[in-house]
């Protein structure tokens, strides 16, 4: 499963992306800093099993700091989008392409309505951030419906001919963009649109058709960045009252608590709700005055920096994942060398026991015989 960053530009995603991932990539106060995505790894924070099960553990594919395990997953930065991209504007279906792989999205809104809809600066609280929402929506609909136009008389035609049925000639011309055929079916009946008749599907079914199945297969969560500034706290409130997930943020603030963690300055875990300075002694006093104020603008008024929270409601509010540790030697709960639970893997809800085989090896899946459950000692079936 991958995570796409999207929103227009100069919102703060690269500085989202390299807090969650600890990369540099270019950041800077004008739209337009990133053109190419930026790929990386970020960790999705989850209790680890080691304190129920009362073990110590050797982690081999994440990290255990605390009881709490960190497991690595793909996040993607990409260009900011702006009004019409659709049609090419900016850097136009360059950002769309870059995310077509994506399974949910953290759209990164600036709260501070200090940016006007092409992410150039304005005065803070007078551009409205509702409209971004909005916007980010329409664009990837109507970028949706351009690729499905494109052969639409012809897919019509034929499957209304009978030779081949819609669902698999949608699901053939939207391949590529990480959208299940299930998901296209489930869109298609929940707009009660006939199957067996799209000649008669109208434009405006179309673009809605559209809008269903991006809402089913990119799911968005808001990450209402820039969360520090004096003008944010009213916007979120405004966010919130949209039923969207929104997830009050402060991405530059994250950073400079990550750099600091990794230089060791401070204690802290990406999604704490506080940092502990080491070493008060080594800091300067704008660093002391940095730290006061990520204090008091972030963490006295949101709880946390938003960052993990994001990239965590991502994966399990929106994607439904849950987390498996996978062992060979289910007495020991290692693996063949002895790493006790070694592995923690990400896997959407639902997900079987075959699965999870074929998740660690092709072989494994195709001789499949039956799992255990290693809490409870008992044998699990392939379909659990
Ligand atoms: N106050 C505040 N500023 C932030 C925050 N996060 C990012 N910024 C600033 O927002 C500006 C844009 O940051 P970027 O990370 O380059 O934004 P972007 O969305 O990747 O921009 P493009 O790549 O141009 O689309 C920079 O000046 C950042 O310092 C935040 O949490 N609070
Ligand atoms: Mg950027």
């Amino acid at each position: 499963m991958i995570v796409g960053v999207i929103g227009k530009p100069n919102t703060g995603k690269t500085t989202f992306f390299n807090a969650a991932t600890l990369s540099h990539a270019p950041v800077a106060s004008y739209p337009f800093t990133t053109i190419n995505p930026n790929v990386g790894i970020a960790y999705l924070r989850a209790n680890c099993v080691c304190k129920e099960l009362g073990v110590k553990d050797n982690p081999v594919n994440s990290i255990c700091v605390n009881n709490t395990r960190l497991i690595p997953v793909e996040l993607v930065d990409v260009a900011g989008l702006v009004p019409d991209a659709w049609k090419g504007r900016g850097l136009g279906n360059k950002f769309l392409d870059d995310v077509r792989r994506a399974d949910a999205l953290i759209h990164v809104v600036d709260v501070s309505g200090g940016t006007d809809e092409e992410g150039r600066i304005v005065a803070l609280g007078t551009h409205d951030p509702l409209l971004d929402v909005h916007f980010v929506e329409r664009e990837f609909d109507l970028w949706l419906l351009q690729i499905l136009k494109r052969d639409w008389q012809r897919i019509s035609r034929t499957a209304e001919a009978g030779t081949q049925k819609i669902i698999s000639m949608l699901a053939e011309r939207l391949s590529g963009l990480s959208i299940a055929e299930k998901q296209i079916v489930e869109s298609i009946d929940s707009l009660r649109l006939i199957r067996d008749k799209p000649t008669l599907w109208s434009e405006e079914d179309l673009l809605r058709l559209c809008g269903k199945i991006r809402q089913l297969s990119k799911p968005i969560v808001i990450a209402a960045n820039k969360a520090d500034l004096p003008t944010s706290a009213k916007n979120i409130e405004r966010l919130k009252a949209m039923n969207l997930f929104v997830i009050p943020c402060a991405a530059e603030a994250e950073l400079l608590l990550r750099r600091a963690s990794e230089k060791s300055l401070v204690e802290y875990l990406p999604g704490d709700a506080s940092f502990q300075i080491i070493t008060p002694e080594r800091l300067v006093p704008e660093q002391k005055k940095a730290f006061d104020l990520v204090n008091e603008r972030v963490f006295r008024s949101w709880g946390n920096t938003g960052v993990q929270q994001a990239i965590n409601s991502a994966y399990f509010d929106l994607l439904k994942s849950i987390v498996v540790y996978p062992v060979e030697d289910e007495k020991k709960l290692s693996d063949k060398v002895g790493h006790v639970l070694p592995d923690a893997y990400v896997m959407k809800e639902g997900s079987t026991a075959k699965d999870l085989a074929y998740r660690i090896h092709t072989d494994l899946g195709e001789g499949f015989l039956y799992a255990i459950d290693a809490k409870k000692g008992t044998r699990l079936s392939a379909d659990y």
